[in-house]
């Protein structure tokens, strides 16, 4: 890894979440666990630690600001979105990674994009990143992270069909509206393990 390089992009989301301790951590916790399912997955390691590195690095930002930003630089947002402000800090990061932290490759901000909602036929990258912010040593709220933890170093469709599941479970018992995003992402995520067990049992 280039590390003078990372080291200056560290100390930068170190500053943008200095608000919140916590998330420094959670953030440093994702990175390491990109690097390391990088490795497992042959994906390059230096990309998947900066997407890890940088994907909450929007999420800081005081609301109204992230809805005013997201006008003045043309991001659509959804109702959902909109209603659930919290779900904007990804859209609003992918565009910070390429603005503001300077990142060319369109791959990291992809990842980033799409790490809370997850979407359909994702990269590898994408994977990772959104199973690294699930799983990561910090994170102890979910249910069944031991499993979901092996899972994703052994069958990473069936770790995000299983992540997607709780989380739309959560949201549902929770009361909270289900971006279209994750509900389709499920469903796509359960037809690919479903034709993998077929295929395994001929
Ligand atoms: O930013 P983090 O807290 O590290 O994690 P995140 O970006 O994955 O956000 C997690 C929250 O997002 C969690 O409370 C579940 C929620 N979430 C994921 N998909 C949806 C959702 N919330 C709503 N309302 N709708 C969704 O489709
Ligand atoms: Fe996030
Ligand atoms: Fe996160």
């Amino acid at each position: 890894m280039d590390n003078l390089y990372i080291e200056k992009l560290r100390r930068q989301v170190k500053e943008a979440l200095k608000s919140d301790k916590m998330r420094f951590r959670h953030t440093i916790g994702v990175a390491d666990t990109c690097a390391c399912m990088a490795m497992r997955y042959g994906v390059d390691m230096q990309q998947a630690y900066i997407a890890g590195l940088l994907h909450d690095c929007a999420k800081c930002v005081p609301d109204e600001v992230k809805i005013r930003q997201c006008r003045k630089y043309n991001i659509y947002l959804t109702d959902i979105e909109l209603k659930n402000e919290y779900l904007i800090h990804s859209k609003l990061g992918a565009f910070y990674a390429k603005e503001l932290y300077g990142i060319k490759d369109e791959q990291i901000c992809s990842a980033i994009k799409y790490h809370t909602t997850a979407k359909c036929d994702m990269s590898m990258l994408e994977k990772i990143v959104f199973l690294a912010d699930y799983i990561e040593p910090y994170r102890n709220k979910a249910k069944n992270l031991e499993y979901i933890r092996n899972l994703a170093f052994v069958d990473i469709d069936k770790a995000v069909y299983e992540v997607l599941k709780d989380t739309i479970k959560y949201l549902k018992q929770s009361d909270r509206p289900i971006d279209t995003t994750t509900e389709e992402t499920f469903n796509f995520y359960s037809k690919i393990i479903n034709s993998t067990h077929i295929e395994e049992r001929r």
